[in-house]
């Protein structure tokens, strides 16, 4: 229950629109409840109609993909992309290919960017793609194909400064090749239309490193400013071992802290005193990483993910997908010893999971603010694109640790402001709102 008349019956109508969107209507439920007391004491957001303005994506697309399996057989796909809102710059965000990928999925995710980008302070609309196409066991020509024929419908709805797609679940390096290859033989042109890019034609250095290492920079401010101490010999565990958790476990280790766990689909490894970082490295590479780990090391493995969170630890960082944590997972996270959660992936606790680490004062790191070094990245990215010059390592590196300071000050500062210190999913969603909403009433009723 709201204590906002104007906001609950906002929420009502999109619960009621939008019934069959359950992750749409979670994320703005989260956003709603951290805007409770500013919408009352701000009487101009209703009058400007401000939320029912900013719930609504500006354009929703969908399409038909159809691709030929390498059997012959003709599949069809649902291909998606949702440009949410370009008040501060063209649509911005990634592509993911998972079987959950839906309209309400994009909705979040789109919905959740807008804001994330906001944070960054540079000139970032959000947005989201997509489709329900399942990567996992297809060829390298099967996904070549596919991505190919995806580009072939998205390419008349994005350009450099229009809308810029970048990678996400199920889209790295390599899909981001294909699609990239397609757009270019279709328009003629190289230019900066989507981030993640090999870095041998126009991909940044950190890209690929960005998330996770901007995950444990948010972490690195957190634990300066809440209790003057440092990573340095925390047991941290990390959910997923893809783009971003792998390198959010490789930068915690390398700012000396122990990682214990780690997860992906086929299940979790544990060790308490820490896991052998060389060959999660290796093994990361090629994916499967839980099941190779267990053929050569002595742990405690479990072929359920879930099951990761009934481990010790001190850091949490969930980085697979959206509601992995739910509220037994963190009454077992809390019980056993852990008082920081940092969100890598997007909305990846449930909001009981959420309000539960809240009443148990846990630090909390959202994933709009958490995770934002990724989308900076692909900011920088383009940027290099649009100079014809890229940029070194260090550069790039002190740049993202820049942005995650800038990030993690905007937050605290608005949380201290609006709610308390502590209330950093408050101070996201206030400090990413005031900047979207000063645009949206400069630039008039559009
Ligand atoms: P990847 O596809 O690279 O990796 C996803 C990882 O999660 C894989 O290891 C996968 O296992 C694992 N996984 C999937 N489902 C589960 C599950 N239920 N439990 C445990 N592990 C699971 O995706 P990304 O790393 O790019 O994205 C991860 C999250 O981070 C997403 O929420 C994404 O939206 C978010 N994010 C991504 C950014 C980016 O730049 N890539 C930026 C900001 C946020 P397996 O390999 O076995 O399938
Ligand atoms: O969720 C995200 O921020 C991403 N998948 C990255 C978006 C981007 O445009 O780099």
């Amino acid at each position: 229950m709201l204590k906002s008349p104007y906001l609950q019956r906002v929420f009502d109508e999109v619960r009621n629109k939008d019934l069959n969107q359950p992750e749409f209507i979670q994320a703005v439920e989260t956003f709603f409840l951290s805007m409770d007391e500013l919408v009352i004491q701000t009487p101009s957001i209703e009058k400007n109609a401000v939320m029912e303005r900013l719930i609504e994506p500006e354009r929703f697309i969908q399409f038909k993909v159809t691709w030929v399996d390498d059997q012959g057989s003709i599949k069809i796909n649902r291909g998606y992309r949702v440009q949410f809102n370009s008040l501060l710059g063209p649509f911005k965000g990634g592509i993911r290919f998972h079987p959950s990928v839906n309209e309400s999925t994009m909705k979040f995710l789109g919905f959740e960017q807008t804001f994330k980008n906001a944070l960054t302070g540079l000139p970032l609309g959000g947005a989201k793609g997509g489709s329900d196409f399942n990567p996992i066991g297809k060829s390298d020509q099967e996904i070549m194909r596919f991505c190919q024929n995806y580009m072939l419908e998205l390419y008349r709805h994005i350009g450099p400064n229009t809308d810029v797609p970048a990678g996400d679940i199920g889209v790295g390096n390599r899909e981001i090749g294909y699609l990239y290859g397609m757009y270019k033989k279709i328009q003629n042109e190289h230019t900066g239309v989507l981030t993640g890019k090999g870095l041998s034609y126009g991909g940044s250095l950190v890209r690929k490193e960005a998330t996770g290492y901007g995950l444990c920079y948010f972490v690195t401010e957190m634990l300066k400013t809440y209790r003057r101490d440092t990573i340095e010999d925390k047991k941290v565990i990390v959910s997923g071992s893809g783009k971003v958790g792998y390198h959010a476990a490789i930068k915690a280790f390398e700012l000396g802290a122990v990682v214990v766990g780690m997860s992906d689909i086929n299940g979790f490894i544990y060790d308490q005193n820490g896991l052998d970082m060389k060959a999660v490295s290796d093994l990361c590479v090629n994916g499967d990483l839980t099941k190779k780990y267990i053929e050569t090391h002595e742990c405690i493995y479990g072929n359920n993910p879930r099951d990761l969170w009934q481990q010790p630890c001190e850091i949490a960082m969930p980085c697979a997908i959206q509601n992995e944590l739910n509220l037994e997972d963190a009454k077992a996270l809390v019980k056993n010893g852990c008082f920081l959660v940092a969100e890598g992936a997007n909305m990846p606790c449930t909001l009981d999971a959420e309000n539960y680490f809240r009443t148990q004062n846990i630090l909390f790191a959202p994933g709009k603010a958490a995770n934002a070094g990724g989308v900076a990245v692909s900011l920088f990215e383009m940027s290099q694109n649009a100079q014809h010059y890229p940029w070194r390592y260090d550069e790039v590196d002190e740049k993202l640790k820049g942005i995650m300071r800038d990030i993690f000050i905007k937050c605290y500062s608005a949380a201290i402001k609006y709610k308390d210190p502590y209330d950093l999913i408050s101070g996201a969603n206030i400090a990413s709102f005031l900047r979207i909403y000063e645009a949206m009433l400069e630039e008039g009723i559009v």
